[in-house]
């Protein structure tokens, strides 16, 4: 018995000698110290020892349990401090490298003119409100004053879901959205993505964005309207900006009008930007048509507004100089990164 304790001892101490990692001296633990290992193995074997040698043996035992436990924690300390160093060596930091460069995006040249406009506005105490871009023929059309066998309906401009439901092809429904609420008074600008069936080109692309605004309230006039657009132009494109409002036809305002600002590089004087006449189209407006009022749920008797459209695209290649829409929508990073 003693000779194979002694045996036992040997053989664990070269297992824990001979390992290399945590596992395999956790195979030794099990393999000797464990319920079913070696030494408990050996104490079940007691019963074979004559009863006044038992207690010799056990203490033994117990002792060789002792030694190959302290072996063991001896080599754990070895391998874990082998593995610190292997870390600390594989993680060296040079901190003599150069950094490394993040190049940081930026907001892209259409966001950068939408927050212009909508600051402005803002300013003026205006909400920013958005809405879907599927929606019912309803809100795009119908309540805008622009029935069944319309041509703005046209298939060759719409892209249908079906015949209730389309891409929106103005923000306008949002704001016929807000009309329905009932909530007075409004004071809202809309941003969002229409669709178009339009072929691709420098100023015409399917999906575009506008920024339609709207204000219903008792007494507001057209004289409103102008103040406040050209409050709008003086604040976006200049102090020295004059507007210019040109009669016009929309379906859902009456009377419309379209709107011109003093060219912004040449003061009005005339250049190649605005095709020698010193004025530069900007945005379409009007006062809400009555019907557009009542077909709403607001009596036209009590109340009325005005509303107007603005092409984001537009305002954004005017404000940069950008000749062809296109570029707006390629994502080519050397293109974006200039504004
Ligand atoms: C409601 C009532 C009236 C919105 C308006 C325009 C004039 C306009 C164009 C600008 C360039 C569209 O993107 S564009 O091609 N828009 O000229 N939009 S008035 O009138 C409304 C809107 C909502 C309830």
């Amino acid at each position: 018995m003693k000779e194979r304790i002694e045996q036992i001892r040997k053989a664990a101490a070269a297992a824990i000698e001979n390992a290399e990692k945590m596992e395999n001296l956790n195979d030794v633990k099990v393999s000797y110290l464990g319920k079913k290992g070696e030494l408990s193995k050996l104490l079940k074997g007691m019963k074979n020892v004559a009863p006044e040698d038992r207690p010799k043996i056990g203490q033994m035992v117990n002792e060789a349990r002792a030694a190959i436990e302290e072996k063991m924690k001896e080599k754990v300390d070895v391998i874990q401090r082998a593995f610190l160093e292997e870390k600390m060596k594989s993680e060296v930091i040079d901190v003599t490298l150069p950094g490394k460069h993040l190049e940081s995006g930026h907001r892209h040249p259409n966001q950068i003119a939408l927050d212009d406009i909508e600051r402005v506005f803002i300013g003026m105490g205006y909400e920013v409100v958005e809405g879907p871009e599927i929606e019912y023929d309803r809100y795009n059309f119908e309540l805008l004053n622009i029935p069944a066998n319309h041509p703005a309906k046209d298939e060759q401009d719409t892209f249908y879901i079906n015949k209730d439901i389309l891409l929106r092809t103005q923000t306008s429904p949002v704001q016929a959205r807000i009309m329905e609420t009932g909530r007075m008074p409004i004071r809202v600008i809309a941003p969002g993505r229409v669709f178009r069936s339009d072929e691709v080109d420098a100023t015409h692309s399917p999906s575009f964005h506008q920024v339609e605004g709207l204000v219903v309230d008792k007494g507001i006039t057209f004289a409103d309207l102008k103040g406040t657009l050209q409050q709008w132009a003086e604040e976006f494109f200049g102090p020295d900006t004059k507007v210019k409002f040109r009669p016009h036809h929309f379906p859902f305002t009456e009377p419309s009008a379209e709107v011109d600002v003093t060219c912004f590089k040449c003061g009005g004087k005339g250049c190649r930007m605005c095709k020698g006449s010193g004025w530069i189209e900007i945005l379409g407006c009007g006062m809400v048509h009555p019907k557009v009022l009542s077909d709403c749920g607001i009596d036209p008797e009590v109340y009325s507004g005005f509303a107007f459209g603005i092409g984001l695209e537009r305002i954004t290649l005017l404000k940069y100089e950008i000749d062809d829409m296109r570029l707006l929508y390629e994502n080519d990073i050397r293109f974006l990164k200039q504004f």
